[in-house]
Order: structure tokens, then C-alpha cells, then sequence
């Protein structure tokens, strides 16, 4: 039996690297799919190569994961590189949904504002970090046609396995292959929607040394479609963390309740109103799903 990390997989067919580099092409038992459980990419495994007569291996154990997302699909990251960029603009609804997968999941989450050379008077990098430098969110910028600020970027994903995601078009291919010298395939932007086009179809294991990073395709709808007790909300929003307790009702769902302190802190300015604005719209959300749960 050998080791490996799945790096690839679509159609059934996983690509999966062992210690020395050397890929492998597998297929997954039967019994995954009876213990309802699917290899993704980033995990590691036990395997039997395939003879060279046959077409591929098997892929015999799953080992225990650190962190498991599924969208997107991938095991075992550390960090969610979160990318926005000036072009496709952002969607910091998205940003946000992306923010608390990411802490429930388990993963640090960091935001990369990429294309700065387009961002005019840094209003989307300013912007990030307005809003999210309260919510104990790292915020980098980069330009990765111009491959600057990539040092930073190197120097976080250190002993990390990084997932990038967000919108299609951000850049996130690009900046993998500015970073290190890769030829990922990435596409142009629709000059008529702005948007990107879907260019990277699978999700992607790169290792640089001590460093691996996972590039994904970009997505524009991101469903809290996992219904959760509205009240466990709030705690994915660090910046509401020196409030609590401090509001007149308990517990308080920071949404309209007289006294509540994060509302107050909001109208002083100590928390971003923008953030306050998303969450009350996914405070909704989540209320709305969590009422109709046994229907
Ligand atoms: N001006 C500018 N353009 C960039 C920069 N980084 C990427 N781009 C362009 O943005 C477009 C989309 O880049 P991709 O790397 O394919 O984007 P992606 O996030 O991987 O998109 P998907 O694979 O579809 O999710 C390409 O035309 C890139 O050349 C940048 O720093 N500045
Ligand atoms: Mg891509
Ligand atoms: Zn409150």
C-alpha cells in the first residue's frame, strides 16, 4: 500500500501525487460511496497503484480530515484565500458567505484584493480594509499582471495549504501562476457582462516546497443553503465579539432589539456599517430557512 495527496480529480479518475512526486491515476472503491463519502482533492490516502496493464489504481483509505469544504470541493486546507478584484467588482455578500463557511469549516480565512493596477485611487483595497480589519480578517493587495506584492502573498501561505476562491475573473489562476511560475490556463473577462467565464473547470493541488496552494473555479452564487440557528450567526462576525453580553436582551440577535449594543456601536462608527447592512440581509436569510426547516 502507498501514500499520496489527491491533486486532481474529475469523472471518477483522481490524480494523486506521492512523496517522491510521482502521479498515479485512481479510481475510488465502492465502499466510499456506500459510506456516503467522496475523495476530494487535498486528501490523503492509501493506495494500490495500478499494473501496468491496467488503466489505473485504487484508491483504499480516506485518512481523517483537518478540514473539509465543499464549495469549493476540497480537504485538508488551512487558509481560504478569498479574492476580489476591482474587475468583476466585488460581491461582498460573497465575501462575507465565503468569511463564515471559512470559520465554520475550520479555515483561516484571508482576503486578496487582486488587480490594483485597475483599482482607482485603491478604493477596493481601502474599502476591504475598512470593513474587515475589525473582523480579524488579514487583507493583502496584489497585482498579479504587474507581480507585485507577491512576497507577502509567499510569505502567509508558508507551511499552509491555501484554497483560493472567489468570483470567476478575480484572478485567481493568474495569481497562482504569478507566484510561481506556473502556466494555468486563465481567460478574459467579458467586456460586455465584466465577469469571467468559468475558465478553471476543476479544482487543483499545486506544492511549492513548503507551500501548497489549491486553485478552484470561480462561482457567483453561493447558497447558506445549511440551515443553522440564527443565533449562532453572530459568531462568525469578530467585530461584535467585544460587545457581547452588553446588550439589553439575551441572548440578542443584534437585528432590531432596543439596546442592543453592536447596533450602537455600529451608528458610532467602531463597526463598519456595510458589514452590519450584509449581515442583517443574511440574519434574514438565515431566519427565513431556519422557520421553514421541517417543511
Ligand atoms: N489588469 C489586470 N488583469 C488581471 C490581473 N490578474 C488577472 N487579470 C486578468 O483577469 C482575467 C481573469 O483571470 P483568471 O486568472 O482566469 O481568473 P480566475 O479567477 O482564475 O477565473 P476562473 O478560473 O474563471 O474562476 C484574465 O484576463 C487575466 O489576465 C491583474 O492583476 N491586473
Ligand atoms: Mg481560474
Ligand atoms: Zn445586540
Amino acid at each position: 500500500m502507498m501514500e499520496g495527496v489527491i491533486v486532481q480529480g474529475r469523472g471518477g479518475l483522481y490524480t494523486v501525487r506521492d512523496a517522491e512526486g510521482n502521479e498515479y491515476i485512481l479510481r475510488a472503491k465502492k465502499k466510499f460511496r456506500r459510506q456516503g463519502m467522496s475523495p476530494l482533492v487535498g486528501d490523503r490516502i492509501d493506495f494500490t497503484p495500478g499494473s501496468i496493464s491496467d488503466e489505473h489504481g485504487w484508491i483504499e483509505e480516506i485518512h481523517p480530515r483537518i478540514s473539509q469544504c465543499l464549495r469549493p470541493p476540497v480537504a485538508n486546507a488551512t487558509l481560504l484565500g478569498i479574492l476580489v478584484s476591482p474587475q468583476p467588482s466585488p460581491d461582498w455578500l460573497l465575501v462575507d458567505k465565503l468569511l463564515i463557511f471559512a470559520r465554520k469549516q475550520g479555515l483561516m480565512p484571508i482576503l486578496i484584493v487582486n488587480k490594483t493596477d485597475l483599482d482607482k485611487d485603491d478604493a477596493v483595497a481601502e474599502l476591504a480594509k475598512a470593513m474587515y480589519e475589525k473582523a480579524e480578517t488579514e487583507v493583502y493587495s496584489v497585482c498579479a499582471a504587474q507581480k507585485t506584492g507577491l512576497d507577502e502573498i509567499r510569505r502567509r501561505l508558508r507551511n499552509e495549504t491555501c484554497c483560493f476562491s472567489g468570483q470567476s475573473g478575480v484572478g485567481k489562476s493568474t495569481l497562482l501562476n504569478a507566484l510561481f511560475g506556473l502556466k494555468q490556463e486563465t481567460g478574459d473577462i467579458s467586456q460586455r457582462i465584466l465577469r469571467g467565464k468559468n475558465t478553471t473547470r476543476h479544482a487543483q493541488l499545486f506544492s511549492f516546497g513548503e507551500i501548497q496552494v489549491i486553485d478552484t473555479p470561480g462561482f457567483s452564487l453561493l447558497e447558506m443553503d445549511e440551515v443553522f440557528d440564527p443565533v449562532l450567526l453572530r459568531d462568525y462576525y469578530p467585530e461584535f465579539q467585544p460587545y457581547e453580553g452588553m446588550c439589553r436582551f439575551s441572548p440578542c440577535y443584534h437585528g432590531s432589539e432596543p439596546g442592543c449594543a453592536v447596533l450602537k456601536a455600529a451608528k458610532d462608527g467602531a463597526i463598519h456599517p456595510r458589514r452590519i447592512e450584509r449581515y442583517h440581509e443574511l440574519l434574514a436569510d438565515c431566519r427565513q430557512k431556519w422557520r421553514e426547516r421541517y417543511d
